[in-house]
């Protein structure tokens, strides 16, 4: 089967900027109106999938999506030439100016949820698109997020890809951010841990002061989709209290990988009873790896990204925990890293720091900026496109982006037609290099 965890990073677009746009999301609100730097996050990225690609990983890469979104502002009557709509838009509608620009499909961890063919009963790996109803800015995002995973995951005998969820409150659903899978090995059958922020029939406890992004019936109809079930599922509900603290995707408190379970003891509802259950579903014993508040407290948990870490299997079992700059920067996390994750009895041995400023900015640190998709060699092998990084593929990658990319993005940048068309060239040339084919709008008007 030979079956290896690909990791599809989102390519940070060229319209990246600091709108302030998620609520609950503590770094988009406090860096909200920074002059951003769309070519350093582009390059940060791209950098943090080369060095996972020469550590021996097996990294893909995702386009961003096309922005301005047009499309969206002329459905919202902004009629005349794209230099028109984004005048009128800018003038009387900045925050919708800001919203269509926006460059979230970069966090493909949102993308949507993934599961691998060896859990599925018809033996196809299983997509769903997220259907991001929570915001304006990603609600935009599910129809070419499920044309580019249509491109790219194209022969029907291996995938199979399932429509996003109604796009309404009772189905709000944010993808594999709220997803873990947890197994022997990647190629071995899994246990799905599903984590929820709140229940929208007949549910009790909820956060008070941000909004819970995942419903149980969200989680449980993409469960449903994919054919898993109940033995193969677990569904949690994540502590409310965490996300009034700024955790808004439970991959902001917890990361998960074959057997190992790193989580903050604020992370569930209920513990024990999470624990208890993804032991009995599990075929392997879970190794539980939690870091209790005395040593992090959730706060730094928020500002730090600890839990947004990549959790990497290295051929000989052991793991590679990748973690944003900002995790060195704060001592009690740092201390934390040393003596609980690499000292403790767990097949942690590794950690490797990766810069990706600009995207943690707005809240979204290095496990946000992957989709995590379990192949066998013969589904790698049928993926279509040039997807799959290696030095060539790098080496144009960041050519293109010093060609294409602006090094400064400021709000007021937003509405300049020419960055539509900046945009518009760049993105013309990346279906080249990918080969995925038009996954784009593209007519600006
Ligand atoms: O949805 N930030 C994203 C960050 C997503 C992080 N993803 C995961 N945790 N998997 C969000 O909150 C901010 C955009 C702005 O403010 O301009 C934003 O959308």
């Amino acid at each position: 089967m030979n079956v290896r965890e690909v990791n599809f990073d989102g390519l940070v677009g060229p319209t990246h900027n600091y709108s302030g746009l998620a609520h609950g999301n503590v770094a988009s609100m406090s860096h909200e109106g920074l002059i951003s730097n769309p070519k350093e996050g582009a390059l940060q990225g791209l950098a943090k999938m080369k060095s996972l690609l020469d550590a021996g990983f097996v990294q893909g890469v995702l386009p961003p999506q096309q922005r301005p979104d047009l499309g969206a502002l002329r459905a919202l009557g902004f009629t005349g030439s794209a230099k028109q709509v984004l005048e009128r838009a800018a003038r009387e509608a900045p925050q919708i100016l800001r919203a269509v620009c926006s460059a979230s499909s970069m966090w493909t961890a949102n993308a949507g949820t993934v599961t691998p063919s060896v859990d599925a009963p018809d033996g196809r790996v299983h997509f769903t698109p997220a259907n991001l109803q929570s915001s304006f800015h990603r609600y935009l995002e599910p129809e070419t997020t499920g044309r580019v995973l249509a491109a790219i995951f194209r022969d029907e005998a291996r995938f199979a890809h399932h429509p996003a969820l109604p796009a309404t409150p009772a189905f709000s659903d944010e993808g594999a951010a709220n997803h873990t899978r947890l197994c022997a090995d990647h190629g071995e059958p899994g246990a799905h841990l599903f984590v929820y922020g709140r229940q929208a029939f007949g549910g009790e406890v909820e956060p008070k002061r941000y909004p819970a992004r995942q419903t149980l019936e969200a989680s449980q109809a993409i469960a449903r989709q994919h054919g898993l079930s109940p033995a193969q599922t677990v569904f949690a509900q994540q502590h409310p209290d965490a996300i009034d603290a700024g955790v808004f995707h439970n991959d902001v408190i917890a990361v998960g990988n074959g057997p190992v379970l790193l989580y903050h003891e604020m992370a569930f509802l209920d513990e024990q009873k999470t624990l208890d259950e993804l032991r009995k579903k599990m075929a392997t014993p879970l190794i539980p790896v939690r870091v209790p508040i005395e040593a992090v407290s959730l706060d730094d948990a928020v500002a730090s990204y600890l839990f947004n870490s990549q959790l990497l299997s290295k051929p000989d079992g052991s793991m590679t925990l990748v973690v944003p700059g900002e995790c060195e920067e704060n001592e009690d996390v740092w201390r934390t890293i040393q003596d609980l994750l690499l000292a403790g009895p767990n097949p942690i041995n590794e950690v490797l720091v990766k810069d990706v400023k600009q995207s943690m900015r707005n809240g979204g640190g290095p496990a946000c900026l992957r989709l995590r998709v379990a192949l066998s060699a013969a589904e790698r092998d049928a993926l279509s496109g040039r997807v799959l990084l290696d030095d060539a593929l790098y080496g144009e990658l960041t050519a293109w982006v010093e060609r294409h990319y602006r090094d400064r993005l400021a709000p007021e940048d937003l509405a300049d037609p020419q960055l539509a068309e900046e945009t518009l060239t760049a993105l013309d040339e990346l279906t080249r290099i990918l080969g995925i084919g038009s996954v784009y709008p593209f007519q600006l008007g």
